[in-house]
C-alpha cells in the first residue's frame, strides 16, 4: 500500500518500519497522517512477516506535535464529533511491540506518540517536550498521564506547565528513553533492537507486551494474577515445547508462532 504522509517498508529480519514523512512541517501529525499511521500499524500488526514495528521520523524531527494549523479553528464540538481520538488510539491496540526511534524535535503529540510506543531509542539530538501550554491548551493524548508515570510528578508538572524540555540524556536518566546513539547510527541501532525482538517466539512476545502494559492499569495483585494466567497459557504453545527442547539439545530454537 502506498501512503502520502508516511513511508512503510519491511527492511528484513521481521521489522516493519514506518517513517513519518512531512519533513517541511517537522512531521506535524495531521489527521490525514494519523489515519495513514493507523492503517500502517494495523497492516504490520496483521502481517505474519513482521515481528516488531519501528516508528521513526527523520533526523530533525520525530514529530513537532499535532498539526496546529489543522486544529487552530476547531471548536470543542468538532473535536468531539470528529472522533480524532480513536485514530490516535490505534497504537494502543497494536499487539506487536512498537519501538520509537526518535531524533530531533519530539514535542506535544509527538512526545505522546513516542510514549505510546513500547520502547524509545533516541539520537543525541532528541528533545522531548509538552509545549501545549504555549498554545493555551494542555496535552490531549496522555502527556499528563504517561509522562507522570514515567518521570514523576515534579518534572512532569514542569514540562506541562512551563514547557521544560528534556535532552536525550535527561530523558534517559529519568527512564523515558532506553538507549541514546549518535544521529548517524540511532536508526540502525533501533532496527537491530527491533530485529532482535522480532526473532523471539511471537506469542511469548505478544503476551509479554500485554503483561508489562497491565502493570500500568491493574493493582499489583491483579497484575500478578494476570501474568500467571498468561505464563500458564504459553505452556499450550508449540513454541514453548520448541524453546525448551532446543535449550536441552543445545541448538537454536525455530519458532513457528504456534
Ligand atoms: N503543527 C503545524 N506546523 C508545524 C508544527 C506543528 N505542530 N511544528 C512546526 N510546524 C511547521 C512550521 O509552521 C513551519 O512551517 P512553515 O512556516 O515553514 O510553513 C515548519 O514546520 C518549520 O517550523 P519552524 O520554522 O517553526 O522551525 P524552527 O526550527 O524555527 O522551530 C519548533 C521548530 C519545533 C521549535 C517550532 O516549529 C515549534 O515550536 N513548533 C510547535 C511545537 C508545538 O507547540 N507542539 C505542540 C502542538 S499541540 C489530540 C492528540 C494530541 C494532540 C492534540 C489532539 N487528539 C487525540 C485529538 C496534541 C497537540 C499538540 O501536539
Amino acid at each position: 500500500m502506498t501512503y502520502e504522509f508516511i513511508l512503510a517498508e519491511k527492511p528484513g529480519h521481521g521489522v516493519g518500519l514506518i517513517r513519518l514523512n512531512r519533513p517541511k512541517a517537522l512531521n506535524a501529525l495531521s489527521p490525514d497522517l494519523m489515519a495513514e499511521l493507523g492503517a500502517a500499524l494495523k497492516a504490520f500488526d496483521a502481517d505474519p512477516e513482521v515481528g516488531c514495528i519501528l516508528l521513526t521520523g527523520n533526523e530533525r524531527a520525530f514529530a513537532a506535535g499535532a498539526d496546529i494549523k489543522a486544529m487552530a479553528h476547531a471548536g470543542a464540538v468538532e473535536m468531539l464529533k470528529n472522533d480524532l481520538i480513536s485514530v490516535w488510539e490505534t497504537i494502543h491496540h497494536i499487539t506487536k511491540p512498537v519501538i520509537a526511534a526518535v531524533s530531533g524535535f519530539c514535542l506535544g503529540g509527538g512526545c505522546e506518540l513516542a510514549m505510546s510506543c513500547d520502547l524509545i531509542v533516541a539520537s543525541e539530538s532528541a528533545q522531548f517536550g509538552q509545549p501545549e501550554i504555549n498554545l493555551g491548551i494542555i496535552p490531549g493524548f496522555g502527556g499528563t498521564q504517561r509522562l507522570t508515570h514515567a518521570i514523576g510528578k515534579g518534572l512532569a508538572m514542569e514540562m506541562v506547565l512551563a514547557d521544560r524540555r528534556l535532552s536525550a540524556e535527561e530523558a534517559q536518566a529519568y527512564g523515558l528513553v532506553n538507549h541514546i546513539f549518535p544521529v548517524e547510527t540511532y536508526l540502525d541501532e533501533a532496527t537491530k533492537l527491533a530485529a532482535k525482538i522480532a526473532g523471539q517466539a511471537p506469542l511469548a512476545v505478544r503476551l509479554a507486551k500485554e503483561a508489562v502494559n497491565k502493570a500500568f492499569e491493574l493493582s499489583l495483585r491483579e497484575g500478578l494474577q494476570h501474568e500467571r494466567r498468561l505464563f500458564q497459557m504459553l505452556f499450550a504453545t508449540a513454541d514453548q515445547k520448541e524453546g525448551m527442547a532446543a535449550f536441552v539439545a543445545k541448538r537454536p530454537a525455530h519458532w513457528t508462532g504456534q
